[in-house]
């Protein structure tokens, strides 16, 4: 995982790093006061039952595998890829543990600014509900992730302006209690 500030720039291709210039990271107990949470789980022989002790935790009791590629998904290839980056928010947490390939995980931070999380093998990012966010694939064009979830999945994502969302506003409540 490696997250920083995006350069903001929305012309050139989003599969690029867009890291602002000078570089300017952002640690994971920044991400934590977002309420964007990270673990690191090798892709070791155990990395299964550490899923599911995380998994056990935190009451994720459904989970699945998406394999993000133009060879996996064909036809809607790219109107997914179009959905994804759109900026959206989800009214649960969106849970995913990298198994495969590279990401780019976007969320807001309290200035409204992008902040950028490249995510590879072994990562696992819990995104709030509320927040709002977005996903592109790099430039290797290829991730697998596993998607977990509390019960049911809730996929749907509410595209920005959702301001008085009940769970944007329970997120921005949270944000500013725990600073
Ligand atoms: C999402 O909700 O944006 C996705 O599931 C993207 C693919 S998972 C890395
Ligand atoms: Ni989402």
């Amino acid at each position: 995982m490696r997250a920083y500030h995006h350069d903001g720039d929305n012309t050139a291709d989003q599969r690029l790093p867009h890291e602002y210039t000078p570089f300017s990271p952002v640690t994971p107990e920044e991400l934590g006061r977002l309420g964007v949470l990270y673990w690191r789980i090798e892709k070791r022989d155990d990395w299964l039952e550490q899923i599911n002790a995380v998994a056990q935790e935190r009451s994720y009791r459904n989970r699945d595998v998406i394999k993000v590629s133009k060879e996996a998904m064909g036809d809607v290839y790219e109107s997914k890829l179009k959905t994804f980056y759109e900026e959206h928010l989800h009214e649960d947490e969106e849970i995913r543990y990298i198994l495969d390939g590279s990401g780019y995980f976007d969320v807001r931070d309290e200035q409204d600014r992008w902040i950028r999380i490249a995510l590879t093998t072994g990562d696992l990012l819990v995104l709030p509900a509320g927040i709002y966010h977005r996903f592109t694939l790099d430039s290797n064009n290829y991730i697998e992730a596993m998607r977990l979830f509390k019960d049911e999945p809730k996929w749907t994502p509410i595209n920005r302006p959702a301001d008085s969302n009940p769970f944007r506003l329970s997120y921005l409540q949270s944000v500013r209690t725990t600073v």
